[in-house]
């Protein structure tokens, strides 16, 4: 016989177990989890995704697998559809870049504001700050589970024809630009003639000269080898860096486990880490590495003084009205205030 207290502990502990909700079972989890990025390995980029993979598949012993789909063919190259499909379903997973989502959650339009940002410190003030959490609450909210930021980097504009060092060399100019209206703002604001194009577009553009030039992390620019397509002269000036953010579709998180839930969280940090670190290496104030290869490629790299950066900044300031009105001025006050307290 039991001793009283234990045969009472036993049949409580019976009830609760009939009684709980069956739990998610990892037997029925999918044999593949399909992740869209827009660019690959070597990419830091492609880099962050294949480590949330590798991470996930050693850390839940391979009851999760996760397969990277890039050139965001899960919605044939349309890269600005990536977050719809997302939201509804047809893709589980991503490494999304907030440009791309940006025409369905406004207020990830808050990093591609001309000149909010001026340096890291300032790019890590929002996503490791309240800004950050508010935009993760704004994911959620619209059916996509948010779990890290990895980044792809300050977009620095280059092209064929010139040096940049004012707007007025700008003037004219045929620029490729990413899917959100506020390029299209940004540039013609500065004078030149902006066209929106996918990824998958740019490069035949900037080859055939279709576009004089283009705007992109220069991880890109030396990994997509842009100066041998003419890409001849870069201008470092910082006007905005797009973050990347780890997302799984709610339709799939709500099917995971609560430890596994955990899990993809985790490394979805720890694989941002790294892709962070991949992303700026080269690039930082005591490491030029980078941009010395790029020169070294027959690139001119132009540096804005104060007084020019002052001119773009001007240049752009109705816009960033304009814009702070759309993303919600509260938000962006709040950015304001974390850049200045970084
Ligand atoms: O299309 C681009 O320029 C890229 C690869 O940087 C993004 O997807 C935002």
């Amino acid at each position: 016989m039991l001793p009283r207290a234990v045969a009472v502990a036993a049949a409580a502990l019976t009830i609760a177990v009939t009684m709980a909700p069956p739990p998610a079972q990892a037997t029925d989890y999918k044999n593949e989890y399909k992740v869209s990025t827009v660019i690959p390995v070597p990419f830091p980029w492609g880099i962050a995704a294949e480590e949330w993979a590798r991470l996930v598949a050693e850390r839940t012993d391979g009851r999760i697998t996760m397969k990277l789909y890039p050139g965001a063919q899960l919605v044939a190259g349309e890269q600005t559809k990536e977050f719809t499909a997302l939201r509804r379903g047809g893709i589980d997973m991503a490494v999304g870049s907030t440009i791309n989502w940006s025409p369905q959650i406004v207020e990830l339009n808050l990093f591609s504001l001309p000149f909010l940002m001026p340096d890291y410190a300032a790019l890590d003030a929002l996503t490791q700050g309240p800004v950050g959490a508010r935009l993760f609450e704004i994911i959620r909210e619209n059916g996509v589970e948010p779990l890290g930021w990895a980044e792809n980097g300050f977009r620095e504009v280059s092209n064929s024809r010139h040096a940049i060092a004012t707007p007025e060399d700008l003037a004219g100019m045929k620029m490729r630009v990413v899917g959100s209206p506020l390029f299209n703002d940004t540039f013609t604001a500065l004078g030149a003639n902006p066209a929106q194009m996918s990824w998958a577009d740019a490069k035949p553009a900037l080859t055939t000269g279709a576009v004089d030039g283009q705007e992109n992390p220069l991880t890109i620019f030396a990994i997509a080898k842009m100066h041998e397509v003419g890409q001849t002269h870069v201008t470092l000036w910082h006007y905005m860096a797009d973050p990347l953010i780890f997302g799984v579709s709610h339709k799939v998180w709500e099917t995971f486990t609560p430890e596994d839930q955990e899990i993809l969280r985790q490394a979805a940090i720890d694989a941002g880490a790294k892709g962070i670190e991949v992303a700026r290496a080269g690039l930082t104030a005591d490491d030029e590495s980078l941009i010395e290869e790029i020169e070294g490629q027959g690139v001119t790299v132009t540096r804005l003084t104060d007084a020019q950066r002052q001119m773009f900044v001007d240049a752009t300031q109705d816009v960033y009205e304009t814009w702070a009105n759309k993303i919600g001025r509260d938000l962006v006050t709040q950015a304001e205030e974390s850049i200045a307290n970084r």
